[in-house]
C-alpha cells in the first residue's frame, strides 16, 4: 500500500513567482540613495527585473528604477510602446550618460514616487547612454524624444535625483510639503487603483 510512483515527500522545485512590490513614495529617504553598480548579471538580477516589470506595468508607468521598489542597484526597466501596441520591454543595467546635446527639450514629467504630480522639465534633447543588457553585454545607444527624457529621468533615480530637483524651488517646496504632510497623517499618497476595490463583504 503506497503512493505508487508518487513520493509524498519528494522535494518540489522552487518556482519563483513574479511579484509586484510596493513603490517608494517621497519623502522616503531611500529615493536619495546613490544606487550600487551591478557586479554580475545573475539570476537575482533577472528576478529583480521581472518584479520591476510587473510593478511598472501594474502602476502603470513607462519606466522604473530599482530604488523605486527599495532596491539600491543600478537597474532600470522601461516600456515606451504606445497604448494598444505590443509591449516593448527594455532593460538598462548600470546606465550612464556618455554624451548629451546642448539643445534641450521640455517634457511634462511625472514620477511613480511622486504620484499625480506633473511638471515641465527641461533636459538635453539627445543623449548617448552606455549600459549592460540582461546577458551582461555592453551597448551604447543614441536616444532622442521620450526615450532620451525617460533615460535621463531613470538614470537620475539611480543617483538619488528626482525630477522635482530640476524645477523651481518654490514648486519643489510646495510638492514636498504636501507629501510630508500626507506621510505624517499616515495617508496613502498612492493614486486609487481599480484593483484596490475590495467587495464590501470581504472587509473586516
Ligand atoms: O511613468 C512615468 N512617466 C514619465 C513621464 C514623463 C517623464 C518620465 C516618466 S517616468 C515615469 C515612471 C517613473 O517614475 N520612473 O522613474
Ligand atoms: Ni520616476
Amino acid at each position: 500500500m503506497g503512493f505508487g510512483s508518487i513520493d509524498p515527500v519528494a522535494p518540489t522545485p522552487y518556482i519563483a513567482a513574479m511579484a509586484t512590490r510596493d513603490i517608494v513614495i517621497i519623502p522616503d529617504k531611500r529615493l536619495r540613495l546613490v544606487s550600487e553598480p551591478v557586479k554580475t548579471v545573475d539570476k537575482s538580477i533577472r528576478t529583480l527585473v521581472d518584479d520591476m516589470f510587473e510593478t511598472m506595468y501594474a502602476a502603470p508607468g513607462i519606466g522604473l528604477a530599482a530604488i523605486q521598489i527599495g532596491v539600491a542597484q543600478r537597474v532600470v526597466t522601461m516600456d515606451l510602446a504606445k497604448k494598444d501596441d505590443p509591449p516593448e520591454p527594455q532593460v538598462f543595467i548600470n546606465p550612464v550618460v556618455t554624451w548629451s546635446s546642448d539643445v534641450t527639450s521640455t517634457y511634462d514629467e511625472g514620477c511613480l514616487s511622486i504620484p499625480e504630480y506633473y511638471e515641465e522639465v527641461e533636459r538635453p534633447a539627445k543623449v548617448k547612454v552606455k549600459y549592460l543588457d540582461l546577458d551582461g553585454k555592453e551597448h551604447e545607444i543614441e536616444a532622442d524624444g521620450l526615450l532620451a527624457t525617460c533615460l535621463q529621468h531613470e538614470i537620475d533615480h539611480t543617483n538619488g535625483v528626482l525630477f522635482i530637483d530640476h524645477i523651481s524651488k518654490l514648486k519643489r517646496d510646495r510638492v514636498m510639503k504636501k507629501f510630508k504632510k500626507a506621510a505624517k497623517h499616515g495617508e496613502s499618497t498612492k493614486p486609487a487603483h481599480p484593483s484596490d476595490d475590495v467587495p464590501e463583504h470581504h472587509l473586516g
